[in-house]
Formats: structure tokens, C-alpha cells, sequence
């Protein structure tokens, strides 16, 4: 069959805060879109967003919203995604689902194209590919090369997380609460339990009975799927904190073999997605204020554990937005039409 020029694109929760760096990505990326399709909530009907300088009206998605679309890039909530999705594969679009309804399912492919673009040949299963959890994704970005060189046998990270990853109504408490403390007001909390201007919270999503959290569990079993190792070890502490853009992880790991932190970097040099900034010297490394708004993952604070045989500590940052949920969507429908449609 002849390769389409164009495809028609179809986002699901496109008023958001993904959807829209969505409509962005395709845009900075030049995807080949020929029809493309805003799908929100009935109280968005009427909204118009501009997609390469044209305005394109929002519709009410609903199970008729897929005819003709060749992929669908859903990020509206995991219920939408458990209500729609399987409709919209029925209509023959691909569907790439950006929240956590389907990410554990074995029939349906959990993919970061840096680490196991593969799987995404799994697609024709169900018609669905996941996209990971924003945490899980940067940390095996610069991780990836490390497990292909020397093995990974234990992963022990905690990260630094932006409101942003919340939704517009996290940014917009931490903003209210700034400014309350600055005019010596009350600070409100409604999205979070507790204050975030100013402070660390030790929880993200809601607590299991082990005593973690849901987000610190998808790293742990995101991690062995898309590493497809059952062996490899993670335990994960994830902790909002009151930035409003970027992801920060503290990564330890143990391998196999020895790697230097110099071969390390020069691995890390090289490494598809990643841009090394690691100059201590000059207090140089990766930072979320200098992530928004960039495709790589940043990597920096590289050196040996010494309290190990075979350990390495690393400092990786990105943009929750992007690489965490946008750009590695975008960058499936990229394979998947370069490989697949
Ligand atoms: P957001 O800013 O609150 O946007 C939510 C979007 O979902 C809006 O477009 C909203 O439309 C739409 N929506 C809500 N209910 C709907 C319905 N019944 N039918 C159709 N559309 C509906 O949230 P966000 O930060 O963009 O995140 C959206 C989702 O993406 C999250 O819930 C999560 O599943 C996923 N996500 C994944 C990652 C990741 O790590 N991969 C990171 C962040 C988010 P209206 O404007 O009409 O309400
Ligand atoms: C990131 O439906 C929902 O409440 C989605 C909540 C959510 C998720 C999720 O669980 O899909 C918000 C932000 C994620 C995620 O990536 O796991």
C-alpha cells in the first residue's frame, strides 16, 4: 500500500495542558497532518484553538469522534481514556493513550521510542499503545544506555515534581499561594492537601496498601515492563515541590558490571535524547528552570557511588509537559508512521 502524505489527527482533551503542548509539538515537529480534530468536554463546545495559524473549532468527543482519523492522541483523564479509546480503535485509528488506564495491560504496548521502539509493533494487538507516566520516561531515557552497557540490577530514585504535571489548577494554586504569602494573606488549598508554596509534599496520587503511592508504583512496574527485565529492581519516593515546570530525579543505580562515571558521560554524550550538562567546576547541571520548552532529557551530577561495588548517582530533569506526555506521544505517531501506517 502507498504511504499517505498526510494523516488525520485526532486530540482527545485538547484544551488541557498536554493537549495543547499536543497541538504544539505536531506544529515544532512538522507532522505530516492533513485533517485535525480537538476533541474536549461538551462545556468546551465553541472554543477555538489555533493549530499553524488556522482556528479550528473544538467538538464534544463522543464514541462517533474517530471516523477517518488515523491516530488519536488521547490526554483526558484515565476514565475518558477506559470510556473512548477502544471506540476510537474501532474506527481504525490508532489510538496512543497518555494515561495510566492502559499502561499494565500485556496486550497493549507501553513504549519510550529512546528505549523499546519495538514494542510498538504490538499496536496491532488492541489498537492502543501507552504512553508511560512523565516520572518514569526521562528516568530511562538516561538510563537506557547505562542497561544496554554494563546491566541495571537496582534503581533507587526520588523525584522533585512540578505542580504542572497536575493540571492548569495546580499552577494556578501555587501562583495564588505565592502571592497570598507576599501580601501577607491566607494561602487556600484545594488541589492539594497541604500548602505547596514553599514546602515538599511526600505524595502523589492517592496511597496503596504497601504504604506507597500509585505514581511511585507506575515507576516501579513502567521500569520492568518497558526494560522487559522481571529481575530489575526500583523503589521510588515521588515528591511534589513548588515548581511550576520540570521534573527533578535523584537517580542511584547498581549494575552488573563496573562503569566508570567517565564512561558514563561519554555514553550519556551520545545518547539519543539526552543533552549532558555536567560541569561541576562551574556549577553547571541540569536545572527545571532551563528545561521548559526543550526536547531532551538533561543529565548532570554524574560520579561513582562509593559505598557500592558498582554504583552510579545521576541528576536528570525534563520537561514534564514535553518528554514526560506530549513529545513522546508525538514521537510514537512518528514511528508509527514512518514503520507501521
Ligand atoms: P487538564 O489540563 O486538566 O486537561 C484535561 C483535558 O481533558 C481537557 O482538555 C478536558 O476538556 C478534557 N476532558 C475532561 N473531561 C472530558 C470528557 N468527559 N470528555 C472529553 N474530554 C474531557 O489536564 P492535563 O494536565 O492536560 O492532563 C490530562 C491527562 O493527561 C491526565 O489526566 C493524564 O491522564 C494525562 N497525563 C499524563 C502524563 C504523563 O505522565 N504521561 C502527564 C500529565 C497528564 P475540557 O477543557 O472541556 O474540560
Ligand atoms: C498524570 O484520570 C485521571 O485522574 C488521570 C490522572 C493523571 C495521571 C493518570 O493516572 O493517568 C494525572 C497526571 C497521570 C499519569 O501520567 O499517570
Amino acid at each position: 500500500m502507498a504511504k499517505k502524505a498526510s494523516y488525520n489527527v485526532a486530540v482527545a482533551g485538547a484544551t488541557g495542558a498536554v493537549g495543547g503542548a499536543m497541538l504544539e509539538t505536531l506544529a515544532r515537529r512538522r507532522f505530516p497532518v492533513n485533517e485535525l480534530r480537538l476533541l474536549a468536554s461538551a462545556h468546551s463546545v465553541g472554543k477555538k484553538l489555533s493549530f499553524q495559524g488556522q482556528e479550528l473549532a473544538v467538538q464534544e468527543m463522543t464514541k462517533d469522534s474517530f471516523a477517518g482519523i488515523d491516530i488519536a492522541l488521547f490526554s483526558a483523564g484515565a476514565s475518558r481514556s477506559l470510556e473512548f479509546a477502544p471506540a476510537a480503535a474501532a474506527a481504525g485509528a490508532v489510538v496512543v493513550d497518555n494515561s495510566s488506564a492502559f499502561r499494565m495491560d500485556p496486550e497493549i504496548p507501553l513504549v519510550v521510542p529512546e528505549v523499546n521502539p519495538h514494542a510498538i509493533a504490538q499496536y496491532q494487538r488492541r489498537g492502543i499503545i501507552a504512553n508511560p507516566n512523565c516520572s518514569t520516561i526521562q528516568m530511562l531515557v538516561a538510563l537506557k544506555p547505562i542497561h544496554d552497557a554494563v546491566g541495571i540490577k537496582r534503581i533507587v530514585v526520588s523525584t522533585y515534581q512540578a505542580v504542572s504535571g497536575t493540571g492548569a489548577k495546580a499552577i494556578a494554586e501555587l501562583e495564588q499561594q505565592i502571592r497570598a504569602w507576599a501580601a501577607g494573606e491566607p494561602m487556600e488549598s484545594k488541589v492539594y492537601p497541604h500548602q505547596i508554596a514553599f514546602n515538599c509534599l511526600p505524595q502523589i496520587d492517592s496511597f496503596l496498601d504497601n504504604g506507597y503511592t500509585k505514581e511511585e508504583m507506575k515507576m516501579v512496574n513502567e521500569t520492568v515492563k518497558m526494560f522487559e527485565d522481571p529481575e530489575i529492581k526500583v523503589t521510588a519516593t515521588t515528591v511534589r515541590v513548588p515548581v511550576f515546570y520540570g521534573h527533578s530525579e535523584a537517580v542511584n543505580v547498581e549494575t552488573k558490571k563496573k562503569i566508570t562515571a567517565a564512561q558514563v558521560k561519554a555514553l550519556l554524550a551520545k545518547a539519543p535524547g539526552v543533552k549532558l550538562v555536567d560541569d561541576p567546576a562551574h556549577s553547571v547541571y541540569p536545572l527545571a528552570i532551563d528545561c521548559a520548552g526543550r526536547f531532551e532529557t538533561l543529565v548532570g551530577r554524574i560520579r561513582e557511588d562509593e559505598t557500592i561495588e558498582n554504583g552510579i548517582n545521576l541528576w536528570v530533569v525534563a520537561d514534564n509537559i514535553l518528554k514526560g506526555a506530549a513529545l513522546n506521544a508525538v514521537q510514537i505517531a512518528e514511528v508509527l508512521i514512518r514503520d507501521y501506517l
